[in-house]
C-alpha cells in the first residue's frame, strides 16, 4: 500500500488532520493519489489494494461517517470498470469530484446558515467546525453585527483555533471554558455547531459536550442549529447500526503522574444529541428538520444505499 495512504491515516489518527469535513477530503484525496500513481498491471490487484487502502483510512477515526462516505465515494462505479486504466481514472476523478463537492457544500451551508442570523445576535459555537464557522463568518461578511461565544473544548482545546479564526475576521469573540455554557446561555440567541455524523433519526454525533449544550439551549429556549454536509448522513443507521464513539488516549486528559494510577480516566471524544434538541440541520440541500433526515438520505443516495 502507498506510503501516502498510511501517512494520511496516521495524520488523521493523531489529529494533525482533523474535523469531519477535512478528514473526508484527506481520505478521498489519498485514495485518488493512490489510484493515479498505481504501478501494478492487474485490475483485480488494483481493486484489492484499494480495499486495503479504504480499510486503513476509514479505521483511522471511527465516529465521523464523513470519512467513510468520502473514501467510499471514490470507488463509486468501480465494478463496471473494464480496464485498469479506466478504473484508475475513475477513482482519481471521483476523488477530485468529492473534494470539490465537499468544499462547495461548506459554502452553500455558510450562505443558508447566515440567513438565520440577524444583526444583534449572540451566537455560541463549540469545538472547531468549518461549517459552523463558515456560517458565522458569512453573517459577519454580510455586515451583521454579531457576538460569538466559543467554548474551549477540552481536552484538545480546538476552541483556540476557532477564536483565532473568528478574531482574524474581526468578529467580536469571547472564549469560555466548557463549564461556562449554562452561565452565558441567557445572553445567547442561537447555537451553531458542526457534525461528525447524522443518524437516520436525526441525532447528531459531534464533539463531546455538544449534547450538554443542546440540553442547556433547550432549557433556555435558544435555537440550536447543526451545520452538516449531507455526506455526514449515515445510511448504515437506517439498518440499526450504532455509531461508534471514539475514545482517545487518557494522557490527553491528564499528564502522567498527575493523579494516582488507581484512578481510571474515561475520555470519549464525541457524544450523541437527540433530534428532539435540534431545531434544524443546515445542509447543502437546504435547511431541514431532523425528522427529515431519512427522506433526504433516500433522495440523495437512492438505490446506492441498498448496494452491498
Ligand atoms: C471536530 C468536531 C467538529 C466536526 C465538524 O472534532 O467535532 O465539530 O468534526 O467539523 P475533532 P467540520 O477535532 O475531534 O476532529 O464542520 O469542520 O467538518
Amino acid at each position: 500500500m502507498a506510503d501516502n495512504v498510511r501517512k494520511t491515516a496516521e495524520s488523521i489518527k493523531d489529529m494533525t488532520i482533523r474535523g469531519a469535513g477535512k478528514i473526508a477530503r484527506a481520505g478521498a484525496s489519498a485514495m485518488g493519489d493512490f489510484a493515479k500513481n498505481y504501478k501494478g498491471n492487474s485490475l483485480e490487484d488494483f481493486k484489492a489494494e484499494l480495499r486495503k487502502c479504504s480499510d486503513v483510512l476509514t479505521s483511522s477515526r471511527p465516529t465521523a461517517v464523513s470519512l467513510w462516505n468520502g473514501v467510499n465515494a471514490t470507488m463509486r462505479g468501480l465494478s463496471s470498470a473494464e480496464t485498469l486504466e479506466e478504473a484508475k481514472e475513475l477513482v482519481s476523478s471521483n476523488a477530485n469530484e468529492f473534494v470539490k463537492i465537499s468544499a462547495m457544500a461548506v459554502q452553500t451551508i455558510s450562505k443558508m446558515g447566515a440567513n438565520r442570523i440577524k444583526s444583534g445576535d449572540t451566537i455560541l459555537t463549540h469545538c472547531n467546525s468549518k461549517a459552523a464557522i463558515g456560517v458565522i463568518k458569512e453573517a459577519h461578511r454580510q455586515g451583521k453585527d454579531i457576538k460569538v461565544y466559543a467554548t474551549e473544548s477540552r481536552p484538545w482545546r480546538q476552541g483556540i483555533l476557532t477564536v483565532n479564526e473568528l478574531a482574524e475576521e474581526g468578529i467580536d469573540t469571547t472564549l469560555i471554558i466548557d463549564s461556562s455554557v449554562r452561565t452565558v446561555m441567557k445572553d445567547v440567541d442561537k447555537v451553531f455547531v458542526g457534525a461528525d455524523t447524522i443518524t437516520s433519526h436525526g441525532a447528531l454525533l459531534n464533539k463531546i459536550g455538544t449534547s450538554q449544550i443542546a440540553l442547556i439551549a433547550h432549557e433556555a429556549r435558544v435555537q440550536f442549529y447543526v451545520c452538516s454536509e449531507t455526506y455526514k448522513f449515515s445510511s448504515a443507521t437506517i439498518f440499526g447500526d450504532m455509531v461508534t464513539i471514539e475514545e482517545r488516549d487518557t494522557d490527553e486528559v491528564v499528564k502522567k503522574g498527575e493523579i494516582p494510577d488507581t484512578v481510571k480516566i474515561f475520555n470519549p471524544v464525541f457524544d450523541s444529541t437527540p433530534a428532539a434538541y435540534i431545531d434544524a440541520i443546515i445542509t447543502d440541500v437546504g435547511v431541514i428538520h431532523p425528522g427529515s433526515v431519512y427522506d433526504v438520505m433516500i433522495r440523495q443516495l437512492g438505490n446506492n444505499i441498498f448496494e452491498e
